[in-house]
């Protein structure tokens, strides 16, 4: 089976054949080069559904997408789904740099990493979302990862920032990985 994996995003590409291989055995992932969709939606769970109904429709195959993001407790839940173009750039540097700025001096730094997992196929569409909590550091640390992961310490990371996780300790414990498992229990379950 053939599946087309609407994102533009090549960390998050990386991350989802990663996890979805064991997932969905048998499933060949396509990269998406059509345009991107739109994603005017409200909610991590409509932008998902957005961008994976233009690739199924686009292309006739059963689509995944992904949307992602950080929200913090202290900023009302932003940036949220305006993680990719918070600080009015893509630069991941920009978006960081943004973020330590408005929690400046701020003792409530608790956020969560956010994934919502959508499938459209023929048979219908499927969404799941999972958060995975932490706090935001006071600068960014480590190499791995993408995004926000130099400023996010996971409360299951013994104070190491996602970005100081190997792939393996990030996958097991990622948004990303929760949102996805359920997300193909459901698909597979149908
Ligand atoms: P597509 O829409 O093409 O999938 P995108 O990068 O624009 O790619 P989103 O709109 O979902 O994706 O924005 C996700 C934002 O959240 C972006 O700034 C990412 O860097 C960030 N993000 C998502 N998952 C992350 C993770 O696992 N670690 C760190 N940052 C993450």
């Amino acid at each position: 089976l053939q599946v087309v994996v609407a994102t533009h995003n090549p960390h998050k590409v990386e991350e989802l054949q990663r996890i979805l291989a064991p997932l969905l055995p048998g499933v060949e992932l396509l990269a998406d080069d059509g345009p991107e969709a739109v994603e005017d939606g409200d909610t991590f769970e409509a932008n998902a559904l957005i961008k994976a109904r233009a690739a199924h429709e686009r292309t006739g195959l059963p689509a995944l997408a992904d949307d992602s993001g950080i929200a913090v407790a202290a900023l009302g839940g932003e940036p949220g789904i305006h993680s990719a173009r918070y600080a009015g750039t893509r630069v991941d540097a920009d978006n960081v740099a943004k973020l330590l700025a408005e929690l400046e001096g701020r003792d409530d730094r608790a956020a969560s990493f956010v994934c919502a997992a959508a499938w459209v196929d023929a048979d219908g569409e499927v969404v799941e979302l999972r958060e995975w909590t932490g706090t935001v550091a006071d600068a960014p640390r480590g190499e791995g990862g993408f995004g926000y992961d130099p400023v996010f310490l996971p409360d299951d990371a013994d104070g190491r920032a996602a970005a100081e996780l190997s792939p393996e300790e990030k996958d097991a414990r990622s948004h990303r990985r929760l949102a996805f498992t359920a997300l193909a229990e459901r698909v597979a379950g149908r």
